[in-house]
């Protein structure tokens, strides 16, 4: 057994290609130097690959941006609109289409599955043409090559490009890009001959998509495109990769398929993986690389556990490779570079640079019997047995209390209606209010009061005074506009997840746990290590404040359990459901902290509700009942003349009606204005019968909407809303927008809210 991986972090330790990139976007660093970061970087990362024992590196899985924009370059499907940037300048144009300039539009980016990563989604059209264009793939692997490495190029596969695609502008909408599968395969035949010619024994060919529900349609195209590869004589051994889930139907169509290794995911998966496997007979003659150590996740490896795992799997394929479930780019580099971590929680974790030594240390077990790795099998009980015996994974209390929840504890005591009517007489809110999702531009002067703190250039109570000062700015200028539904504008808050995390027992927060999460930017997920509790209020300090400096109402803002769990790395030894619960019973315990301060209107916020959802249809129904019964856990303990709030961003909703239903808030807030309200008409046909309001300021754009375009947007919504049930509100919270087009922007919606009441009144 060999040792191998997917896929390695690109960024580098100090996040040195994110540097590189921007400086070179910014005129400061020019595109040798730029290139040559490049190539520092996969050195380093194949070395340190090297030096752990990994047998067979990854190649071509590095990426300025994005490894799918990558594969969109080697098929040559570049949009038309940016053919001419391209042509002028390959690396200029390639940033083009991934952030767009002045007059062209960057392509659209959308999650890669069910990670938190981003991808550039291909656009695609009756009329594209494909045409192979290797370099980027052989150069990388003639790198590898020439620095005495083994290496295998990893490449996006035909199936799952096809199936990431979307119609291209002005191409019909039901167009489906795997009816461009004849055209595309070709074009993989000869990238894979010059990777043959460059020396390559193996190519890799990802298809995670693969992984997802198939029509028999789908898994023929499958069947087809693996049958045509494999017939080509000119070319490496082939490895078709999956991972995130099972390979279920399509296991049998790969298995059959004349290609000489498959990849399959044996973390989460491994129950389906291998009865599936045992019920196709197995491998023979293949190559199989078990996805044995959980490439998403950051919790050490169960050794005996893989082992047992292996073992069976000794016996269903010709040759067996240990491996990581699926890329490590979705984990951060290096664990022990978290000093600030207690030991005996560090323990626990392997980032990527812990989880290449944990594949060698099972491959060399899996090779020579564990009598070969008898210390790190000891290491490793030890390690296991003290997180599943410590008191940070058992607080009896928070225990006790999930499991004494009742239905009864996810319920508003009172019907919509009564609740409504509540608080109607409680807020007096005019018809159509006004208000904003939470946040207010992060400006420099409060990140460089954050670093001030930090760096003690500023005590506590200096940094509280900023905070207070910026506050009473952003209320004032509120109050000013005409705003119904205050907002603090969360000055004090670094990130919406971050900051409740850094509050929580059993939480913890990385100093420099990075995982790319589109492009050029990165998030630093925290740990959800253990049980969860709040020793004190979290925002409570805040909002009173904000609530005592203004007679109209300021809303109280949480980011929601689902959120918190999606944008964290969670607990994998107990069901997401569980942990959903504890946190749902922290932030419930916030809600009623703010109540009793005097806060009236409280909002959730659940912008991952839609993309946590399951890869495969049987898991929707699972998942959504947990995910809706923490939501209502954390809001359900309010009198009814409180009024709870949600608020969803970047999402299709079509598919999660009935649970945005079920989550019983009060009112929803979502983004609308791309979309021309398209959410409030599918809401509304859906049924759902309480306030919305479908954003009319489209805020990731720095245009500033004009008061008749707003009121134009408001008029729409209330072709499918009722006036009593409808808000006027931007699409999202405001900290990536500057205050001049803020300012502008909201004087506008309120101009427009307006408008419109004066017209209901008068019709
Ligand atoms: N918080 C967390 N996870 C998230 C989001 C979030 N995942 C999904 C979505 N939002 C991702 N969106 C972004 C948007 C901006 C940035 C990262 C992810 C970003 N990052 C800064 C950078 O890379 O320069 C660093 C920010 C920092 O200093 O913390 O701009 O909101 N947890
Ligand atoms: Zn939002």
């Amino acid at each position: 057994a060999r040792a191998t991986v997917h896929g390695y972090p690109r960024q580098g330790r100090n996040r040195e290609l994110k540097k590189a990139v921007e400086g070179y976007w910014k005129g400061r660093v020019d595109a040798d130097a730029l290139r040559e970061t490049a190539r520092e970087l996969r050195r380093g990362n194949w070395r340190q690959l090297a030096d752990a024992g990994i047998h067979e590196v990854p190649t071509g899985d590095f990426s300025y941006y994005d490894h799918v924009l990558d594969t969109s370059v080697m098929v040559g499907a570049l949009p038309a609109r940016h053919r001419a940037a391209v042509e002028a300048d390959p690396l200029d144009g390639y940033f083009a289409m991934a952030r767009g300039t002045q007059d062209v539009a960057p392509l659209e980016m959308t999650k890669w599955f069910d990670t938190n990563y981003h991808y550039l989604v291909p656009e695609l059209g009756p009329d594209t043409v494909f045409t192979a264009d290797p370099g980027k793939q052989v150069a990388e692997l003639t790198e590898a090559l020439a620095l005495g490495h083994t290496a295998r190029p990893v490449l996006v596969g035909p199936l799952t490009y096809l199936l990431l695609a979307k119609p291209a502008p002005g191409v019909a909408d039901d167009f489906v890009p795997l009816t461009l599968l004849d055209r595309l395969l070709p074009v993989y035949a000869e990238v894979l001959a010059a990777l043959r010619a460059a020396g390559a024994r193996w190519v890799q060919l990802d298809e995670p998509a693969l992984v997802q529900d198939r029509t028999p349609a789908e898994l023929n195209a499958a069947a087809r495109a693996y049958r045509e590869l494999g017939a080509l004589t000119d070319r490496p051994k082939l490895l078709v990769a999956s991972y995130f889930d099972r390979l279920g139907e399509a296991l049998p169509v790969l298995a059959k398929a004349p290609v000489e290794g498959l990849a399959l995911d044996f973390t989460e998966a491994a129950a389906a993986n291998l009865a599936d496997l045992a019920a196709v007979g197995g491998l023979p003659g293949k190559r199989l690389v078990a996805g044995i150590v959980n490439g998403r996740n950051i919790w050490i490896n169960d050794y005996q556990k893989s082992l047992t795992t292996l073992g069976t799997l000794l016996g269903l394929a010709d040759r067996v490779d240990v491996a990581a479930s699926c890329s490590l780019l979705h984990v951060p580099l290096d664990a022990s570079a978290e000093r600030d971590v207690d030991p005996q929680i560090r323990r626990w974790l392997a980032f990527a640079r812990q989880k290449t030594a944990e594949i060698t240390t099972l491959a060399r077990g899996l090779a020579q019997g564990t009598g070969a790795i008898a210390a790190e099998l000891a290491a490793n009980r030890a390690d296991l047995a003290s997180r599943t015996g410590s008191a940070i994974t058992n607080d009896p209390a928070v225990r006790a209390r999930a499991a004494a929840v009742t239905a009864g504890d996810t319920r508003r005591a009172q019907p919509y209606p009564e609740r409504a009517a509540a608080q109607r007489a409680h807020l007096g809110l005019p018809l159509l209010p006004t208000t904003t999702i939470g946040s207010f531009p992060q400006t420099t002067e409060l990140r460089t009061a954050r670093a001030d703190l930090r760096a003690g250039r500023i005590d506590t109570a200096g940094y509280e005074e900023r905070i207070e000062d910026e506050i009473r700015e952003v209320l004032a200028f509120q109050e000013k506009s005409g705003i119904d539904v205050l907002v603090h504008g969360e000055p004090e808050r670094n990130d919406m997840v971050q900051y409740f995390a850094e509050q929580l027992t059993g939480y913890l927060a990385t100093r420099h746990g990075w995982v790319q999460s589109y492009g050029t930017r990165y998030v630093r997920p925290p740990v959800l290590a253990g049980d969860i509790s709040r020793p004190e209020p979290m925002t409570v300090r805040w909002t009173a404040y904000a609530q005592a400096q203004t007679a109209l109402p300021v809303k109280g803002m949480l980011t929601g359990p689902v959120t918190m769990l999606a944008w964290s790395f969670v607990r994998d030894d107990q069901p997401l459901g569980d942990t959903a619960r504890q946190v749902a019973l922290a932030l419930r315990d916030e809600v009623g902290d703010l109540e009793a301060a005097g806060t009236a209107v409280i909002q959730v916020d659940e912008p991952a509700l839609r993309e946590t959802l399951p890869l495969r249809a049987a898991g929707h129904a699972g998942y959504l009942a947990w995910a809706t019964e923490a939501f209502r856990l954390t809001t359900s303990g309010v009198r009814p003349q409180t009024q709870i709030h949600t608020h969803m961003c970047y999402a299709e909703f079509g598919d999660i009606l009935r649970a945005i239903d079920d989550l019983d808030a009060d009112v929803i807030s979502l983004e609308a204005a791309r979309s021309h309200m398209q959410v409030a008409d599918e809401l509304a046909g859906a049924g759902y019968p309480r306030e919305v309001g479908p954003g009319v300021w489209d805020i990731h754009s720095p245009r500033i909407p004009s008061a008749e375009e707003a009121a134009a947007l408001l008029r729409k919504g209330l072709e499918a809303i009722p006036a009593e049930r409808l808000w006027v509100n931007p699409d999202c919270g405001l900290k990536t927008r500057g205050w001049p087009e803020t300012r502008a922007s909201l004087v506008n919606l309120v101009s427009a809210a307006r408008t419109v009441r004066a017209e209901i009144t008068s019709a």
